[in-house]
């Protein structure tokens, strides 16, 4: 049987992902392609209750305590994520570890660059395809909805921005596709729609999921 691929989702707050995610799982569960949907954080489990937490402002957590909860609230859904892949369907995540890392780098913490946040990230199953909603941190702002959690800063968001492409020129960037997400969601979605289908029909059958690289 062919295996599932894994598909990504990135981007700033309120740059349409969650939204665009759901229309794709929605679109290709109407076309008969079997497929999940997760997120990350996922604040279902202990770990991401104590993510939630610090989103919203109710706890602190030190800079790399609170980066490895991410890391390991991606990690405890590894082996879920594996068996879904080998029973072929298609995983649909909206944000990964490229938000894991550049989130933690924006903070400017000098022992908290983005290689040093790459690292408990090495050796999670990789993406076939990461759907980057590219929008300016002014255009997000626009949309509304920001200063409810932790990071939703126009400053924070531009560097944010910034470390996205930074990670696209240096990390797996072939993996990157970047959408231009100031366009209309109708327009965003068919590109988001063209991409994943060619990336779901593409032969990688034969080929294991890869790996995050060190
Ligand atoms: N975020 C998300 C991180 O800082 N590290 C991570 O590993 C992940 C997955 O959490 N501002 C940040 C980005 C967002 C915040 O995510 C909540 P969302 O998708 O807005 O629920
Ligand atoms: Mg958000």
């Amino acid at each position: 049987m062919a295996r599932g691929k894994l598909i990504v989702f990135e981007g700033l707050d309120r740059s349409g992902k969650s939204t665009q995610c759901e229309r794709l799982v929605s679109y290709l569960t109407e076309k008969g392609v079997p497929v999940k949907h997760r997120r990350f954080p996922d604040r279902t489990t202990p770990i991401g209750q104590m993510i939630n937490n610090y989103l919203q402002g109710q706890t602190e957590q030190e800079d790399h305590v609170i980066h490895l909860l991410f890391s390991a609230n991606r990690w405890e859904a590894v082996p879920s994520i594996e068996a879904d892949i080998n029973a072929g369907i298609t995983v649909i995540i909206d944000r990964y570890y490229y938000s894991g890392c550049v989130y933690s780098a924006a903070k400017n913490n000098p022992s908290l660059s983005l290689s040093w946040s790459r690292h408990p990230e090495e050796g999670l199953p990789r993406p076939d395809l990461c759907l980057f909603l590219d929008i300016s941190a002014e255009d997000a702002a626009k949309r509304g909805g920001w200063g409810e959690e932790r990071y939703e800063k126009q400053e924070l968001q531009d560097r944010v921005r910034q470390l996205f492409a930074d990670m696209r020129a240096t990390d797996d960037g072939s993996d990157f596709v970047t959408i231009n997400a100031g366009q209309s969601l109708e327009e965003v979605a068919s590109a988001i729609r063209q991409h994943a289908e060619s990336c779901i029909e593409a032969k990688l059958d034969s080929s294991p999921l890869r790996r995050i690289q060190p």
